[in-house]
């Protein structure tokens, strides 16, 4: 086997023109109109190019370590009504231009792993992937949420080359146990049922689950060393 090293071509990162500079910048943000569309297109090419990137180092891990380091890869770009929904609560103008700014989590990736120690070598991972810049991160892992919601989170700037530009686009990735995603998928079903009004009670029941599910994750961890 043959292996030939090519020096990496330098890119400029003025060759990446941000996204801002496709679209009329400070126009009304209407999902019926053409320029949504093709936002919308660019945060899915988005990703696809880190699924890609991810699902190489799921199977690199089965091949090379014979461990399973991710389990489940699921992505979503964000409902027109939803991206709406959450500008409004934040009293965001209805732009263009505060949707492509202010909203991290349009184009979102989740990754599933066994071990709470795989979340850190995950995103270690993620981090050194070239062209990808890290905007942002949340530990929720070692500070859980109040609501004891438990993950990573990571905003990051991925590259996407069309025939005629390059944009950078934000994505955020969260990963998280199969414990810690049960957990989400649980609350936020019950959450979504009682329209967001919960009772103290319930609160306290959920908090006690995370803790639960953080015991259970840290026992497995142990067993698994
Ligand atoms: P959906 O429908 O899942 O997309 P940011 O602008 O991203 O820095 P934000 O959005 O407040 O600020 O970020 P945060 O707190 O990191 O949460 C982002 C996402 O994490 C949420 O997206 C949820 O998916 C998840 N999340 C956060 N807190 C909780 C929680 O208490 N319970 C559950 N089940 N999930 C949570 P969205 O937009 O709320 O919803």
């Amino acid at each position: 086997m043959y292996l030939i090293l090519v020096k990496p071509k330098k890119t400029k990162v003025n060759e990446l023109i941000k996204v801002e500079n496709m679209v009329d910048y400070h126009q009304t943000l209407k999902v019926e109109d053409k320029t949504f569309e093709k936002l919308m297109f660019i945060y899915s090419v988005a990703i696809k190019e880190l699924e890609t990137k991810i699902e190489i180092f799921r199977e690199e891990s089965k091949i090379f370590n014979d461990y399973n380091l991710i389990e489940k890869v699921d992505s979503r770009i964000k409902k027109p009504k939803s991206i709406i929904h959450k500008m409004e609560n934040r009293e965001l103008q209805l732009t263009l231009k505060n949707m492509i700014e202010q909203m991290n989590d349009i184009a979102g990736i989740k990754i599933v792993c066994p071990l709470k120690k795989d979340i850190f070598t995950i995103k270690n991972l993620i981090q050194q992937l070239p062209g990808i810049n890290i905007l942002k991160e949340k530990d929720y892992v070692t500070y859980p949420k109040k609501s004891g919601y438990s993950s990573y989170h990571l905003i990051v700037e991925v590259p996407v080359t069309l025939s005629k530009n390059k944009f950078y686009v934000k994505v955020e990735i969260q990963i998280k146990t199969v414990a810690m995603d049960f957990w989400a998928k649980m609350e936020h079903k019950m959450k979504y049922k009682a329209q967001g009004e919960i009772s103290k009670k319930e609160s306290k029941e959920w908090i006690n689950c995370a803790k639960l599910i953080n015991k259970l994750d840290n026992a497995m961890m142990f067993l698994n060393q």
